[in-house]
């Protein structure tokens, strides 16, 4: 057995020990001490210091949460549908989930990551990756709504993403999975990996006004895995930097196959070199099939289109964009400090934490002190590019971010710990227990130019004993620890909704001041808008059937509809007349298959029914708008298919009132 395999055997050791709470760190139970519960306490009425977008996982949305209360504030849709807010089920919102796979209704959101001028966060956009349709998200922060989605091609497991430079000149995409790419044959035998399996890249513009992304170029890379990236920052801005694994290249039992080496890489991307190649046309055009989903705020709609063409660039062929460093077993986190000089990789396996230095290594390049190449790229003797190591920090080091003082705050997944050591002299200062085994950690502006340390928060993988049992499945924990001292000191503990792994936290200071409102009814493009009541109307259409309904506190135009038959496509478009912030209507019908709406003032969203039964059909408002938000209802009737029952709406003509119309023709059929 070799030493690989036994430290493999060790961490499942531990492992299992941890689930009879072997492993559990020392004063797990110890209570947060009063002095300490005061500095999370944010008194009723008052707010947050920071705003915390936190991934969703498994769920595909973002929550964003307050620091440091935790209190949770939102969650937004980003990859998965939501019924709770119509997205993916109004017919404005499907396109923003189309993809070339079709519609895909949900996805794995692994990292945030926040907008950036000068190295410091903007608090203009979030951006966030879909690991399994390979997708970047941009989140609008005036809105706390998805406005972009682009899909990535030739990608397999969206990881590497979206991790940004330091004034959103890029969002990088790299792909976990290697694969051979779109548009090469793919049915090949799996075990010709490492003739057809290649690994991507991908440098995304983000428009600096709209925010609009462009896949800018691809790099084609050897068949590796990449797993997690950081963009270069100062002196290091114009490098880009990503931890890889397999690079044994195995396409079988990888927890094995892929420890074999005693060494991964960082692989370091000049991508100003990229740039350059670019323009002087080196690139190639490749055929490729990928959506670009954009929502208008005018219209209140999304739009799918799809592109052809991605620019790409040999890595090995053009031999000074792409350099390997030796990094230590499985390297996960890839993290760069404030000062952009130190570089840190953090191998799950390994009993050290290697720090590199950006200076050494362009030394190191210029001076081609290479050990030899992998797959046609250089490889930067380890030594030459070393700043040193962390000596005995923990077991399964992961992520680290900084805080202003240079200092560096790693998390153990194995050990469950955070470690604070000095990114100089590299000694370890603290370490403070997570409950339990830590994933990501999050300093506010922490993996930026202008940290803020003030707290770090560990985002957990397992709960155990943390909160009330609520069956097999548990909230997962986060926790808040005081940084500003020399001592960590846990503050808060909150749960959190799906599986986070990253998140960022911004200062309110920067999103609080451009938080939209109300859309304003007269900027409204809905092609379906009716921008009063006397607009409000139901047109016939062949059998698609057009509900111009407005809503306003507490009813809705029109609320009594007749004429509509079994299989008509019903379309309720629903626009909230309101102008106040924070009054949301809602609508709803019978029997809906896809949610119900929400919609905000002077938005208009539609709802798409297909009566398949003859009757009297309620509608009625799901927010609770006013006192009398139960009366905000009305009704559809759905006669056969083919009867002669006019198309009428009406409001406020009440079968009590003499003047009413009887209509009583065809009183058999909504009987049945
Ligand atoms: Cu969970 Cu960033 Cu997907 Cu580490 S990753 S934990
Ligand atoms: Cu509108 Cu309740």
């Amino acid at each position: 057995m070799n030493n690989l395999s036994k430290l493999g055997i060790g961490l499942l050791v531990c492992f299992a020990a941890f689930s009879f709470n072997a492993c559990k760190p020392k004063n797990a139970g110890s209570a947060v001490s009063g002095d300490a519960a005061a500095k999370a306490f944010v008194a009723p009425g008052k707010y947050d210091e920071f705003y915390n977008f936190v991934s969703g996982g498994f769920s595909g949305q973002l929550s964003v949460y307050g620091l440091p209360s935790g209190r949770l504030f939102r969650v937004i849709p980003v990859f998965s549908v939501d019924p709770e807010k119509g997205w993916g089920y109004s017919e404005e919102t499907k396109a923003m989930l189309t993809t070339s796979h079709g519609f895909v209704p949900w996805d794995d959101l692994h990292h945030t990551e926040l907008s950036q001028t000068n190295g410091e966060i903007d608090g203009r956009w979030v951006f966030g990756n879909a690991n399994n349709t390979p997708r970047i998200a941009r989140i609008d922060l005036k809105t706390f709504r998805t406005a972009e989605i682009i899909e990535i091609p030739n990608s397999a497991g969206n990881h590497s993403s979206p991790f940004i430079t330091e004034n959103t000149e890029y969002v990088i995409a790299g792909t976990r999975f290697s694969v051979p790419l779109d548009n090469s044959n793919g049915d090949v035998p799996i075990s010709s990996y490492k003739q057809n399996f290649k690994g991507t890249v991908s440098f995304i513009s983000v428009d600096k006004t709209s925010g609009k992304m462009d896949i800018a170029f691809q790099l084609i890379l050897p068949g590796v895995n990449f797993d997690l990236s950081h963009a270069g920052k100062g002196p290091s801005h114009g490098w880009f930097f990503f931890s890889c694994y397999n690079s044994e290249q195995a396409n079988t039992l990888l927890e094995v196959n892929a420890s074999q080496r005693d060494k991964d890489f960082i692989m370091a991307v000049n991508w100003k070199k990229a740039e350059e190649y670019l323009k002087a046309g080196k690139g190639v055009k490749q055929k490729a099939s990928y959506s670009r989903n954009t929502w208008d705020e005018s219209t209140h709609s999304g739009k799918h289109e799809m592109l052809t063409e991605v620019m790409t660039l040999d890595a090995v062929a053009l031999k000074d964009i792409v350099y390997m460093i030796p990094c230590p077993k499985s390297p996960h986190g890839c993290d760069v400090d404030p000062t952009g000089e130190y570089i840190v990789g953090s191998g799950k396996l390994a009993a050290l934490i290697p720090v590199f230095s950006f200076s050494k290594m362009q030394k190191a390049i210029a001076a081609k002190d290479f050990e030899g190449e992998y797959d046609g790229i250089p490889v930067i003797k380890y030594e030459s590019a070393l700043h040193g190591e962390v000596q005995k920090p923990g077991l399964g080091p992961l992520h680290t971010e900084f805080d202003e003082r240079g200092n560096a705050y790693t998390s153990f997944f194995v050990s469950s710990e955070i470690v604070k050591w000095n990114v100089k002299d590299l000694k370890v200062l603290d370490r403070v227990p997570t409950y339990y085994s830590i994933g990501h950690l999050s300093v506010p502006g922490g993996d930026t130019r202008k940290p803020n340390g003030k707290y770090v928060v560990a985002y957990n993988k397992i709960t155990k004993d943390r909160y009330l049992p609520t069956g097999p499945e548990l909230a997962q924990a986060a926790q808040i620890y005081d940084i500003s001292g020399d001592k960590m000191q846990l503050i808060n503990d909150f749960p959190t909704i799906g599986e986070p792994h990253y998140a960022q936290s911004a200062h309110a200071d920067v999103i609080r001041p451009n938080s939209v409102k109300i859309f304003k009814i007269e900027e409204n493009k809905h092609p379906y808008a009716a921008k009063g009541e006397k607009e409000s109307k139901v047109v016939r259409e062949g059998n698609k059937v057009h509900v111009y309904l407005t809503a306003i506190r507490s009813h809705f135009s029109p609320d009594n509809i007749e004429g509509v038959y079994v299989g008509d496509e019903v379309y309720f478009h629903v626009t909230n007349l309101e102008q106040d912030w924070d009054v949301p209507h809602g609508f709803a019908v019978k029997g809906a298959k896809n949610a119900e709406l929400l919609i905000m003032p002077g938005e208009t969203q539609t709802l798409k029914w297909v009566p398949e039964k003859v009757g009297i059909w309620p509608i009625y408002c799901t927010d609770f708008c006013s006192a009398l938000h139960q009366e905000m209802q009305g009704y559809v009737r759905v006669s056969p298919k083919g009867s002669n029952v006019p198309l009428t709406f009406s409001l406020g003509k009440n079968s009590s009132d003499p003047k009413a119309p009887e209509n009583n023709s065809n009183s058999d059929s909504t009987k049945k």
